[in-house]
């Protein structure tokens, strides 16, 4: 087992993976830029070091930095959380270098999911099912317009090295796929530096429905059940639910199973999230995650299983603790998200926290990082919490997302507690049939 352990990451996920570690024994060492100087993070690390100024290109992403705080510490791993450095495999390859673990998948796995053409190619070759699309990267328009008639209108635009929907455009009949096709290819080469786009089918009212997946280092793989993500704003999921109101556990087990199989042929190890669009009874894979994400909480709360200790054992050479039928789907959980921001505009609201308090009680977890005197900085994302309830049924969950929102108490910002409310009362939430367009509807009424 690792001896110590350097958290490459602020916030919540940083106090989520130093608790995991000292459950096992193990010190950390936080970074932290000087932003951060008063964060919980640091506060409850065993050791801190100071890696940069506070804008994250400086600090969090600054990989020099960040090795030499591992160096001089003597941590022997080094976990990313989420975001910053977690899916960039240049990092995965210069920690390892530096003959240090990197908990988390491959590089080279990494760097497969990080293009979208390439991670579509090897999932359809595993027996995974995908929207209908090209087959790989459209290379011109007239391409694009052949590749369209054959799939059928509206199609959609995708950027290969795509994320959070930018690079992505809908055309809706033959004259509009030129503009589609430019506007995506530029909006692509800005954002990643890459202009290289593929086509898909455009499905007008999926659910986001995302597998949760582990795997060691000795060809086991299981997977956790299913999350309902569709409930977002702009590409910023607000609230998720484990499992999905839209499914039945025997097409969980089918998709389990098609999934891990896929993973075992892939050699893939360490967590990792497939991401489906869900219509008219069909999966279709569009995504893969290759990190720990924001919303595994609902995940563990149904399993009754810590992902962020798997995660480690797993890097460090350890099988997995669970065989698939061990592994329970137990109730119901809901997180919401909640950010520093206006819960109407949207708008950030950094500033001082004068009042928390957390609620609590049976089935309440919440995952933050704030104090009474803590300073919101503006330099970082907006998520301040995560509440995130477990009860028997979805409807006892929801009573409890309700009595625990009723009970949050954060006083000095605005945050959008308000908006969580409004949404557990909606009668369309709580008879669970949304789209991910349920909630851009939502806010706009
Ligand atoms: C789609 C789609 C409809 N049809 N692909 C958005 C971000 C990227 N991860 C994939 N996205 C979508 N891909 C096809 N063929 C609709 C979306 C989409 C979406 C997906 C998941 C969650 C929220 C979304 C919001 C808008 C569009």
């Amino acid at each position: 087992m690792f001896q110590k352990i350097l958290i490459a990451n602020r916030g919540e996920i940083a106090l989520r993976i130093q608790r995991a570690c000292r459950e096992l024994g193990i010190p950390t060492v936080a970074v932290h830029s000087t932003a951060d100087a008063e964060a919980m993070h640091v506060r409850l690390a065993e050791e801190s070091v100071c890696i940069g100024p506070p804008p994250a290109k400086d600090s969090y992403l600054n990989i020099p930095a960040i090795l030499s705080a591992a160096s001089i510490t003597g941590a022997d791993a080094i976990h990313p959380g989420y975001g910053f450095l977690a899916e960039n495999a240049r990092f995965v390859d210069m920690v390892e270098a530096h003959g240090l673990t990197f908990i988390g998948p491959a590089a080279a796995h990494i760097a497969m999911m990080g293009d979208k053409v390439a991670a579509k190619a090897a999932m359809a070759s595993l027996g995974v099912p995908l929207v209908p699309g090209s087959d790989g990267v459209v290379p011109d328009v007239a391409t694009a317009r052949r590749v369209a008639a054959q799939i059928g209108y509206p199609v959609l635009v995708k950027a290969v090295a795509g994320g959070g929907g930018r690079g992505m455009k809908v055309a809706r009949d033959a004259t509009s796929l030129d503009e589609a096709f430019s506007l995506a290819r530029t909006e692509a080469r800005a954002a990643f530096g890459n202009d290289a786009v593929y086509l898909e089918r455009y499905l007008d009212r999926p659910r986001h429905i995302e597998l949760q997946i582990m795997a060691d280092a000795h060809g086991n793989v299981v997977h956790f059940g299913e999350r309902d993500c569709s409930l977002q704003r702009r590409h910023q999921k607000l609230l998720e639910e484990a499992g999905s109101p839209a499914i039945v556990p025997a097409e969980r087990d089918a998709l389990g199973a098609r999934a891990t199989a896929a993973l075992r042929q892939l050699g893939y190890r360490n967590a990792g999230t497939l991401e489906f669009l869900y219509q008219d009874g069909n999966f279709a894979f569009i995504e893969m995650n290759t990190r720990l994400q924001v919303e595994h909480p609902v995940t563990e709360m149904v399993c009754g299983i810590d992902l962020v200790r798997e995660q480690i054992r797993i890097a460090a050479g350890s099988e997995l603790g669970y065989l698939q039928r061990d592994i329970p789907f137990s109730g119901h959980a809901i997180e919401c998200r909640i950010t520093a921001e206006d819960p109407e505009s949207f708008i950030p609201t950094p500033g001082r926290v004068s009042v928390f308090h957390a609620p609590g009680g049976l089935g309440v977890r919440v995952d933050s990082a704030l104090y009474a005197g803590y300073v919101v900085p503006p330099y970082y994302d907006s998520m301040v919490a995560k509440l995130i309830v477990h009860a028997p049924t979805r409807l006892d969950a929801i009573n409890r997302l309700r009595r625990a929102l009723d009970e949050f108490a954060i006083v000095g910002i605005q945050t959008t507690v308000p908006l969580h409310q409004r949404i557990v009362d909606d009668p369309g939430f709580q008879a669970g049939d949304y789209t991910i367009h349920w909630l851009e509807q939502f806010v706009a009424r």
